[in-house]
């Protein structure tokens, strides 16, 4: 048995290498000839705890290879990116193009009994289009949508649901949800996962599938939207919003998230506008949660702003370019390298175009700093930017970070948007 797995990125790669360390032949394919060829040297070209480990064995033992060109397989699992897009004045429509063009380059190797399954956090019905892009490709064989149970290819949906930074262990442990185009493809595409799933398999439709993936991630960030308008809200009537929501977590059925400086990643910031973008007259509360969380990195920088404007009126000898404000934190979430759609990113970006003082950013997690930002930013360490900064803005909790003391703070004023010093 072999199992295609196309796209090579932060779930494909981790997906493909685990079914290959059960001694499955894999044949990874990706259009990136750079990560194809790390990958068959048996290195890896993203960021992934334990990730090296298991690619390299996978390699060597000869059961995981990559190519940038389909070869036959007997399943083929699709893990490429589902961005959103404006279209006609939407600013959140979701963007198919790379299910599009990952189903035209398998469509030419598909025989009679092949499974196509779709893992890409989809909209609802984007496993069916996918099967209808199929079909028109390969007007010879018959699929779902047209032949039910009697189809020549089985198609199913099963949304990945792996924590980054935790992926080879969740990958494993998580419960699946596969959504087959008819029951019989939900069987065989169950029977694949059992291979390395030892979380149960549990079968569905396709639609539910898709909508049970974007149901978590709005889940979560309605949660954290409801978090950060706490956040404010404090702010404004002078409460420490760190000692209200332990408070309120005190009562058994109440568990607060944490309020930060926005939310980053490419799900949680992107899966719910699927729904919205499907239902916009109903999806009421997922979109304001969006926008809630989409206006925090601003309010943080009004927030640096007011903080200059007080120090600059305590300290009338000095001038706004004299102020050193530091950041503490680039990255999406605590203890990745990750910058992708980071809100503490941002939020520094933003803070060397609209604050005229010195801008310090502390991330030891990066090399270098983005090419994009200007000559009057430098990386710096730690210990150095709490020396020279008359303003601390904390953006992302890293363990290091939690070790700073409250004497090293003294004299500084601290915005503290994740609670680690403020609490
Ligand atoms: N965040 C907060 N406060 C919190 C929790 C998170 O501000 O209390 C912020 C983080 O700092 C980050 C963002 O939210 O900027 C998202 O981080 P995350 O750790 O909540 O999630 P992701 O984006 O790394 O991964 C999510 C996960 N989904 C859920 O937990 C429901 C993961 O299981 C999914 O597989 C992943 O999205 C995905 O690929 O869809």
């Amino acid at each position: 048995n072999t199992i295609s797995m196309i796209g090579l990125g932060y779930i494909g790669l981790p997906t493909a290498a685990v079914i290959a360390s059960r001694r499955k032949k894999v044949i990874g394919v990706d259009i990136n000839q750079h990560a194809v060829d790390t990958i068959n040297r048996g290195d890896i070209h993203i960021v992934e705890p334990e990730l090296d480990i298991i690619v390299h064995s996978a390699v060597q033992e000869g059961y995981l290879r990559a190519t940038t060109t389909p070869e036959p397989a007997d399943a083929f699992l699709i893990a490429v990116p589902t961005p959103f897009k404006a279209e006609n004045g939407n600013e959140h429509v979701p963007d198919l193009a790379y299910i599009e063009a990952a189903s035209k380059v398998i469509a030419p190797v598909l025989e009679k009994g092949n499974l196509v399954i779709l893992e890409s956090t989809s909209p609802v019905g984007a496993t069916e289009q996918m099967s209808k892009w199929l079909a028109e490709a390969r007007p010879d064989l018959t699929f779902p949508q047209t032949h039910g149970e009697e189809s020549d290819i089985r198609v199913a949906h099963c949304p990945e649901r792996v924590l980054p930074g935790h992926v080879v262990r969740e990958l494993v442990e998580n419960d699946r949800v596969i959504g087959g185009m008819t029951p019989r493809c939900s069987e065989v595409a169950a029977s694949l996962y059992r291979i390395f799933v030892e979380g149960e398999c549990i079968t569905t439709t396709a639609r539910t599938a898709e909508m049970a993936k974007l149901t978590e991630n709005s889940f979560r960030d309605v949660n954290i939207a409801f978090a950060n308008e706490l956040s404010i809200i404090c702010d404004r009537i002078d409460i420490s919003v760190w000692e209200l929501i332990r408070l309120a977590n005190r009562h058994p059925r109440v568990n607060i998230l944490q309020p930060g400086p926005g939310v980053g990643g490419h799900c949680i910031a992107v899966d719910p506008w699927f729904i919205v973008s499907e239902t916009p007259e109903e999806a009421r509360l997922i979109r304001t949660a969006r926008e809630v969380n989409d206006g925090k990195p601003q309010w943080v920088l009004e927030k640096v702003q007011q903080e200059v404007g007080k120090f600059l009126t305590a300290h009338p000898d000095k001038t706004a370019r004299d102020v050193t404000v530091a950041c503490f934190g680039l990255a999406f979430k605590p203890d990745i390298d990750d910058l992708r759609e980071s809100p503490a990113l941002k939020i520094a970006q933003s803070m060397v175009t609209n604050i005229p003082g010195n801008i310090l950013i502390v991330e030891p997690n990066i090399e270098a700093l983005p090419e994009d930002f200007v000559e009057r930013t430098s990386l710096s360490g730690a210990e150095e930017a709490l020396k020279s900064a008359d303003i601390v803005v904390m953006l992302v909790d890293h363990k290091s970070f939690k070790e700073i003391s409250p004497g090293e703070l003294e004299g500084k004023v601290v915005i503290d948007t994740r609670g680690i010093w403020a609490a």
